[in-house]
């Protein structure tokens, strides 16, 4: 059983912008046609080049909840893990499982893949108005699950676009993860 440090040493928290990220993957918080949008999409889209709506068409889509795998092309990233977070409505449509899903699926996509490092955007609270909260430790939680009985991801960041999303990331992983520094 890991000990609870060699788990904190493998979760970062960063303000930042995910296209950046020198990591295998990156995870896009997509939508179920996966032909691009608006978001953290648009600027995937827009900084890994035309080919990848290309490799895209052909993967028809993906349900809520889970994840498809693409090429990085001009982006640092090697890996675009695309996941569909849940539309928001209220919290009565089972969006807490399917925002876990997410994280969860994508997880499993790129230990299968060997994938050693990779990062997610706050998936579902933009566009999809998930409140960010909730989110995050929907996504702490999740992920923490799925370190503990994994060795792959070694390194799991979180990039939070502003300052305020990474405030509340940060709070989150000090209550889930006793100790957690950054
Ligand atoms: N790097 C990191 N995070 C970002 C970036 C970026 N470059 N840009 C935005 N965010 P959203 P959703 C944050 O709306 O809510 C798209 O049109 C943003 O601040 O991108 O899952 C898709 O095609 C927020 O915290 O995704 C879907 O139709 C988070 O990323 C729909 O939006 C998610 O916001 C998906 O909505």
């Amino acid at each position: 059983m890991p000990t609870l440090e060699t788990l904190h040493q493998r979760i970062e928290i960063q303000e930042g912008n995910i296209v950046r990220q020198k990591v295998d993957a990156i995870v896009n918080a997509a939508n179920e046609r996966l032909l691009g949008g608006g978001g953290v999409d648009g600027a995937i889209h827009q900084a890994a080049g035309p080919e990848l709506l290309e490799e895209c068409r052909k993967l028809n889509g993906c349900p809520t909840g889970q994840a498809k795998i693409t090429a990085g092309y001009n982006l640092p990233a090697k890996w675009v893990i695309h996941a569909v977070g849940p539309i928001w409505h209220g919290g009565r449509s089972n969006e807490d499982a399917l925002l876990a899903s997410c994280y969860r699926n994508s997880l499993v996509l790129a230990e299968s893949r060997g994938i050693r490092s990779i990062a997610f955007p706050c998936i579902s609270t933009g566009l999809y108005r998930f409140p960010i909260e909730r989110a995050a430790d929907i996504a702490l939680n999740e992920t923490l699950k799925f370190i503990e009985q994994h060795d792959l991801p070694e390194r799991i960041n979180f990039v939070c676009y502003g300052h305020d999303t990474y405030s509340i990331y940060l709070d989150a992983a000090r209550r889930i993860l006793p100790g957690f520094s950054g």
